[in-house]
């Protein structure tokens, strides 16, 4: 069976899914598109998906019988409302990170999954599909650096444009790491910080940058994590677990040592989009095999609202200072199954 996909979103990481759906992935086919900007809905049709339908609405798309499942890769902000008209069609949905802006949506988002009785959200924590962090948490989970004490990860973006907020950083950047160090260590948080070191000349006027979240989880374990969305440089994603017997480092993907004129250099990646890119076509490729004949089964709506929660604590400490708690509902065992 191929499985009919309708995409709300099509912009940057909107388009990167349809082309993988369209060109790079098995089981698949984009039917419909929708975006409140139309010309990229057209612009993305031409390219990657010329036989799907351009609907007036998103509510319009989730309504068409051969759209089997929905793909939410609009901005944040929107993402909420999607998903819940999608649970209520009763079809599966991948979400792009984050499930909601806060914590409240992705309650209203489980409670709506809960009703319909079976599973029907993947969140894009893509992380969790990256053969690194696999890699990572296969060593942590064997013991071989004894027990974890602390995290040092750094997440730095080449730049940002216009609309992106100081308060983005948390929301739309921390937020991967906010799932990925609490799955890496199969923990939660208490407690979350943020700190401002000086301010980059380098970020648009209307931004600090970068920032430092200080998080501890149930154990004890500190977690530092650099946001720097200017850096300049390149996409660099970093993160190194100490503990009591020694220490794991996220590797870098690989790239050609290139020795010249008494140099030695490594080529640095511009984004997300090449860094991730065999974790996206994996996280979506499993989005596609387990809708088609039942539910998803990869990150789902409780991972996505541990991650607000933390990050609701984040956007807090940011503007208080001060060290922030995370409380979250006990897990609900529709969760635990
Ligand atoms: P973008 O700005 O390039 O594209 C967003 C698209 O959504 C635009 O075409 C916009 O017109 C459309 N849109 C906005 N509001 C809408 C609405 N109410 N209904 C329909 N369409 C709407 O943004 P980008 O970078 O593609 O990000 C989209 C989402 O994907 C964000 O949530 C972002 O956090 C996430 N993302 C995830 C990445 C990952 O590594 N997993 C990487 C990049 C983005
Ligand atoms: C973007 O939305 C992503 O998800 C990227 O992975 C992240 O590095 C970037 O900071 C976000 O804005």
């Amino acid at each position: 069976m191929t499985l009919g996909i309708g995409v709300i979103g099509t912009g940057a990481i909107g388009q990167d899914h349809i082309r993988r759906v369209s060109r790079a992935l098995s089981g698949g086919r984009i039917v419909a598109l929708n975006d409140i900007n139309a010309d990229n809905a057209r612009r993305a049709a031409q390219e990657w998906a010329p036989d799907a339908v351009i609907c007036d609405t998103a509510r319009d798309l989730v309504a068409r019988p051969d759209v089997q499942a929905v793909m939410v890769t609009s901005w944040g902000g929107t993402h909420a409302e999607y998903v819940l008209d999608a649970i209520a069609a009763g079809k599966p949905v991948f979400c792009e990170k984050p499930l909601a802006t806060n914590a409240a949506d992705c309650l209203r988002i489980m409670e709506a999954e809960m009703a319909r009785g079976r599973r029907l959200v993947q969140v894009g924590f893509n992380r969790r599909y990256d053969s690194g962090y696999l890699d990572l948490k296969a060593i942590l989970d064997n013991g071989t650096i004894g027990d974890v004490l602390m995290v040092h990860a750094m997440h730095r973006n080449q730049r940002v444009g216009p609309n992106y907020k100081t308060e983005m950083a948390i929301t739309d950047t921390l937020v991967h790491e906010l799932d990925v160090h609490r799955w890496l260590l199969d923990g939660e948080y208490v407690s979350a910080q943020v700190i401002f070191p000086r301010r980059t000349s380098k970020a648009l006027p209307h931004m600090r940058d970068p920032q430092i979240a200080l998080l501890e989880t149930k154990r004890g374990i500190r977690i530092d994590v650099e946001i720097f969305v200017n850096c300049q440089y390149g996409y660099d994603i970093q993160c190194a677990v100490v503990g009591e017997l020694g220490q794991a480092n996220l590797p870098d993907p690989p790239a050609v040592p290139v020795k010249t004129g008494e140099t030695l250099s490594r080529h640095i990646m511009k984004d997300w989009k090449y860094r991730f890119i065999d974790a996206y076509d994996a996280e979506i490729q499993d989005f596609i095999d387990r809708a088609s004949t039942g539910s998803p089964a990869g990150p789902d709506s409780w991972a996505g609202y541990a991650a607000s929660v933390a990050a609701d604590a984040c956007v807090r400490a940011q503007e208080s200072g001060r060290i922030e708690p995370i409380e979250m509902i006990a897990k609900p065992a529709f969760y635990s199954r």
